[in-house]
């Protein structure tokens, strides 16, 4: 099979969303993704690939970009370095990104509500690579509508007791912490939940079932049988979950689009090495302006879908002001992006396009999830519009 194509020049890079320190960053980021770690990704044992590359991230020190320390909150992660890092790793390799993504979403609420004592104990480990982490919101009739859940707490004394089901939870089956939203009563819908710390060896706990996904990552159903854990492993007030939940995801949403980036920018560099080579009607495919229209199209999609990302980015860091809407913008447009320019790639690559092994194969299936997970586009569609009608009253 032929060499991937070389990456093309980060030259965004120097958009004015970008100080110096992240320049530094994206050299880091270079030379991990450069490095062994990256080149021995065994895509078919997912979970020994996705504990290897949590390590291999933690000890290079990029988790810090996904991981607050225990002492910060969750104001310290820096979304410009969280984004950069997701999209470069997802230039590379897709469970890379995912392995550095589940550490931020997984620990995000920690950092956000947890007691110091949470903190101190479980941020070092996740900001490592030593314990992974996964983020149990999503139920089998609670995905979009979050709200619904029925797996429920109930408190009795200093503990409290869970029952019921949580499923499509990324690094289920691996994770060694999970932040977990469950109904817990202190009144109806949205305002009823609370989150809550769930150690992988809690007594109740267990996994129902492992899923198997068209690009696969490690995935399952969570099961709580009578669930025991201890009060302080509360995260924030009771029934305050379901806004810790939106938060959480508030401050990553950003880092899915740059993902979607780096896959997109990934297939366009493929593209382009591909329609130079490639002969067909005397010339070469790059001559031909069906190809040439398609080309200017996915640059141009790429380029406004990373400005809207890293737009949102900056709100954040720099502003410190609510990224609900630009995050939700940026996931929608950067995720629907990244589908049509993969799709445009693999049909000029022909037949070769749809054959397992080639890049472009593995991006086509690997884009395929963003559109859905962590909100999909028909609700950042509906966030958007909440927030845009909220903001002219
Ligand atoms: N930050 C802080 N608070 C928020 C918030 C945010 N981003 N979004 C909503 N809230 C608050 C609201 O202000 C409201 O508070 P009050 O009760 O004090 O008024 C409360 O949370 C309930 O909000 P809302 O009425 O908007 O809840 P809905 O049930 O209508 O939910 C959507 C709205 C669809 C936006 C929500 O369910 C959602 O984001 N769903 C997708 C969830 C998701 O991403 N799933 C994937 C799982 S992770 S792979």
């Amino acid at each position: 099979m032929r060499a991937p194509a070389p990456r093309a020049p980060r030259d965004w890079i120097e958009w004015p969303f970008f100080e110096k320190r992240h320049r530094e960053f994206a050299q880091q980021l270079d030379r991990f993704v450069a490095s062994p770690a990256m080149r021995e990704i065994d895509h078919a044992d997912v979970d020994r690939a996705c504990r290897k590359q949590a390590r291999a991230l933690g000890e290079a020190g990029l988790l810090a970009a996904a991981v607050a320390p225990p002492d910060g909150d969750a104001a310290a992660i820096d979304s410009r370095a969280a984004c950069l890092a997701r999209e470069t790793l997802a230039w590379s390799d897709g469970l890379a990104d995912f392995a550095f993504a589940m550490q931020g979403l997984g620990s995000g609420a920690i950092s956000l509500a947890g007691s110091p004592d949470l903190r101190a104990a479980i941020l070092p480990k996740t900001r490592s690579g030593e314990w992974l982490a996964g983020f149990a919101l999503s139920e089998k009739e609670a995905g979009s509508d979050v709200a619904a859940m029925a797996c429920a707490a109930r408190r009795d004394g200093d503990r409290y007791f869970i029952d019921g089901e949580k499923t499509w939870i990324s690094n289920g089956g691996i994770a060694d912490v999970y932040t977990l939203f469950v109904r817990s009563g202190e009144g109806p819908g949205a305002r009823g939940i609370s989150a809550f710390v769930v150690f992988a060896d809690d007594p109740g706990f267990s996994i129902a079932e492992r899923i198997d996904l068209i690009a696969p990552h490690p995935l399952a159903t969570l099961r709580f049988e009578n669930c025991r854990i201890p009060a302080s492993r509360r995260l924030g007030a009771p029934g305050g979950g379901f806004k810790l939940a939106m938060q959480t995801l508030d401050i990553f949403r950003a880092s899915v689009a740059a993902a979607a980036v780096g896959f997109a920018r990934r297939a366009l560099d493929e593209a382009l090495d591909h329609v130079r080579q490639r002969k067909m009607f005397g010339g070469t495919l790059a001559d031909l302006q069906t190809t040439q229209a398609a080309l200017g199209d996915m640059a141009t999609e790429i380029d406004a879908a990373a400005l809207l990302t890293y737009r949102a980015a900056w709100r954040r860091d720099v502003q410190r002001l609510s990224t609900t809407r630009e995050a939700a913008m940026a996931k929608m447009a950067a995720t629907e992006t990244g589908q049509r320019v993969i799709d445009r790639a693999v049909q000029m690559f022909g037949a070769r396009g749809v054959r397992r092994g080639e890049i472009v194969e593995r991006l086509y299936r690997e884009i395929r999830a963003l559109r859905i997970y962590e909100g999909a586009t028909e609700v950042q569609r509906l966030i958007v519009a909440r927030e845009t009608l909220k903001s002219r009253p």
